[in-house]
């Protein structure tokens, strides 16, 4: 009787934070064999749109796997028709291993939403869910959740003790149109993707019309960011229009301002050291800042931007003293864009269509507060921002 692995995803790509789960999981549950299980039709969620087929992804993965002993690819999910559901992945599997042990492999997100899984009653009957945690993790809600799925489906889990790191595959897309993908993939994927010109790896993305930039830069983000991005540009675009400065070089700013907001702290941090950037200690210690500065980067090296539009993505977040208007408008279109909804939001929006250095004054006072309520450090720029449009309301 052996121990088999299931592990499933869209595996888009496949990178070595796949391989460091698998690896951690076939080590802890003495597994003799680990499935990779490319799905072709994710049934939670949509490919992003610049996703390669489900046959290329399914051949990195065979790519990404060869290094690992104990791996397999399987094309089952690919040759079935309609959303690629584990339950009937499962069935198909236990036909044939009738004897075998199987262990349905993945993180806590997926556990702590299994029960809205399709058919997980199923799934539960033919494998044991094994669920990679790390030991921050809340370890009672968890439990809480093995408790609750075995009352209602007999589930059997357990619980493997994993630190790899929480690469997400939206980062590596991110990261791959940025140039700066080579340190989270196996070489042979990054030479897949290279040849066969996936992820917009090594496009020429320079000076693209607007339709096309914003078709690309919208696929660079989680989905939930994306109407953020639009709100910011449109908004940019008609402060733009109003107060005299380029529209089109609103609308691209605003588009592009958080383009980087994918990538985690350590991914920041990666991505300021490929490019060559020195930072400061308080920008390391304050990653949350960074991806202004790692934004007007790559809209610089990888869409061309001019100088402009690349300084208002820089200072959107902190703002700085004496800003053009252009980065006003970026700072304050990020902050008021219609999608944010927080208290005085109706007031930031009156006083932005009024008077721009006074709304400006507003949003960095708003900002300050809130930091210091939370005992995190202000920025410099936004110290001497605040200085500068209160000794200017003063003299007005
Ligand atoms: O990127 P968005 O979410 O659209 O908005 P943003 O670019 O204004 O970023 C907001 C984040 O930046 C939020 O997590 C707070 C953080 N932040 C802004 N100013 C400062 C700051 N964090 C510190 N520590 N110091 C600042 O001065
Ligand atoms: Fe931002
Ligand atoms: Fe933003």
């Amino acid at each position: 009787m052996a121990r088999i692995g299931i592990f499933g995803g869209s595996f888009n790509p496949p990178h070595l934070g796949h391989l460091l789960a698998v690896r951690e999981f076939q080590r802890a549950l003495s597994l003799d064999r680990v499935l990779l299980v490319p799905a072709a039709t994710p049934p939670h969620k949509a490919l992003s749109a610049n996703s390669p087929s489900a046959r290329e992804r399914f051949e990195m993965t065979v790519l990404a796997s060869s290094q690992l002993p104990f791996a397999e690819v399987s094309d089952l999910e690919l040759r079935r028709e309609g959303a690629s559901y584990t339950a009937d992945t499962l069935v198909e599997l236990r036909g044939v291993y009738p004897n075998d042990e199987l262990y349905l492999l993945m993180g806590t997100d997926m556990f702590l939403s299994f029960d809205r899984w399709y058919q997980p009653e199923r799934i539960a009957a033919l494998a044991t869910l094994a669920v990679a945690h790390r030991s921050e993790d809340k370890t009672k809600k968890l439990q809480a959740q093995a408790d609750e799925l075995e009352r209602a489906f007999s589930a059997r889990t357990v619980f493997v003790d994993n630190e790899f790191l929480p690469h997400s595959s939206t980062s590596v897309r991110a990261l791959l149109a940025f140039g700066a993908a080579e340190e989270y993939l196996d070489p042979a994927v990054l030479a897949y993707i290279q040849k066969n010109h996936l992820y917009f790896c090594g496009a020429d993305l320079k000076n693209l019309p607007f339709d096309r930039l914003q078709e690309v830069s919208l696929c660079l983000h989680n989905p939930k960011r994306v109407a953020h991005v639009r709100g910011c540009s449109e908004t940019a675009a008609l402060l733009a229009e109003k107060f005299g400065a380029d529209v089109t070089d609103a609308r691209r700013a605003g588009i592009l301002h958080d383009i980087t907001k994918a990538l985690n702290s350590q991914e920041q941090l990666n991505l300021c050291a490929n490019y060559g950037m020195i930072l400061t200690q308080f920008q390391r210690e304050n990653p949350k800042l960074l991806h202004a500065k790692t934004g007007a980067a790559v809209a610089e090296r990888i869409f061309g931007e001019n100088t402009a539009v690349c300084e208002a993505i820089c200072w959107h977040t902190t703002g700085k003293a004496n800003m053009t208007t252009l980065e006003k408008i970026i700072y304050l279109a990020d902050y008021m864009e219609p999608n944010r909804d927080f208290d005085g939001v109706e007031d930031l929006r009156r006083r932005t269509y009024a008077d721009l250095d006074d709304a400006i004054y507003h949003g960095l006072e708003m900002t300050a507060g809130q930091l210091r309520s939370r005992g995190s450090e202000i920025d410099e720029h936004t110290l001497s921002a605040m200085r500068f449009y209160e000794e200017r309301k003063k003299r007005s």
